[in-house]
């Protein structure tokens, strides 16, 4: 049959890598790209539809037009930028889930993929090799915006058949698109400030260990779970997905083996750090291996060559990117960039 998709929120740092990805696999006609507003860049053929997934019936204009076979509903508030917000985080990351759930039976639009993140988990959450069952008291807008979305999407699926999928995202590394208000940022902006600055100050504490993903294996793993057989998947909330924990201090290490003259620093009373301190510094994802044959490919040293290598060699994109960011700081205030996407 043919497919045609739907991404919402594309042109997020995972909705940008993404729709490339689904491009490719299913034909530029057949991946349409949306957003609250245009891409700074399209190429031919791609085709973009300016759409706030907070207005229901403009969604429901799009997915009439185009009738999708596969949504991928992206657009969302993260950590950081939705404790200056809460409200709004709120609104968007669960509003905007329910107008795609709703529109998706009320037009039996089958499938669905919904990001959940490791923001899930909270204070009394195991911390280490956190299970994909366990005490879930997050206290981020974002956390208990993403563990409601996961009750709504179990809901729909058992009530309604919505073949609805979703990933606990650890934090995601890519060098393509600027990170969008997250706790776990500061493993992005170092490459771009190691490379622009030869110096990095971290907002996070040396030993903040978080569970992070390079973007190609957070793409794969999103691929491959919507391309598993549906009766293969025994998880209808979110999938842990582990990725690799490390410390700011590692990684610095690990850029400090190809950059020698680096020079990591750290920032105290960066309120992000309440946000990490709450989160797991490592998952546990033995459900997404067994049921869909879930393999990590990229380690920290892999992630860290990836990274150096392509922003060394795509100088351009990643200096107007760390101009953008700077100006959208300056704009936002000392610490905080507000975005809506993922
Ligand atoms: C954030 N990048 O930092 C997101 C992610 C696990 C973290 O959900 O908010």
């Amino acid at each position: 049959m043919k497919e045609t998709i739907i991404i919402l929120g594309a042109n997020g740092q995972i909705g940008s890598e993404l729709a490339l990805a689904l491009r490719n696999k299913f034909g530029k006609e057949n991946v349409i790209t949306s957003d609250i507003r245009p891409p700074q860049q399209l190429e031919e053929g791609d085709i973009f539809e300016t759409a706030n997934v907070l207005d229901k019936n403009l969604l429901k204009e799009l997915f009439l037009k185009y009738k999708p076979t596969q949504i991928y509903l992206l657009a969302a508030m993260l950590s950081a930028t939705g404790e200056q917000y809460p409200q709004k985080a709120w609104d968007l990351n669960m509003n905007g889930l329910l107008n795609v759930l709703d529109l998706a039976v009320e037009l039996g639009i089958k499938k669905i993929f919904w990001p959940s993140s490791i923001a899930v988990f909270g204070p009394h959450s195991p911390k280490i090799d956190t299970p994909q069952y366990c005490v879930m008291d997050p206290n981020s807008i974002y956390g208990i915006s993403k563990l409601s979305g996961e009750r709504l999407v179990e809901y729909y699926h058992a009530k309604y058949g919505l073949d609805i999928r979703s990933i606990r995202y650890p934090g995601i590394i890519s060098w393509k698109t600027a990170p969008g208000g997250g706790t776990t940022d500061y493993a992005v902006h170092i490459f771009f400030e190691a490379l622009a600055k030869g110096a990095y100050t971290s907002f996070l504490s040396e030993n903040t260990a978080l569970p992070m993903m390079y973007m190609d294996d957070a793409v794969r793993a999103t691929i491959e779970l919507m391309d598993a057989p549906a009766e293969n998947l025994t998880i209808r909330s979110s999938y842990n997905l582990a990725g690799i924990s490390f410390t700011p201090t590692e990684i610095a290490q690990e850029i400090k083996k190809i950059l020698p003259n680096f020079d990591m620093s750290y920032a105290d009373g960066d309120p992000r750090q309440a946000i990490a301190d709450s989160w797991p510094k490592s998952i546990n994802d033995e459900y997404a291996q067994k049921d869909w044959n879930w393999k990590l490919e990229y380690n920290l040293e892999d992630l860290t060559r990836e990274m150096i290598e392509n922003l060394k060699t795509n100088k351009q994109q990643w200096v107007e990117l760390l101009n953008l960011e700077r100006k959208e700081n300056l704009s936002a205030g000392p610490k905080w960039r507000s975005n809506s996407h993922v």
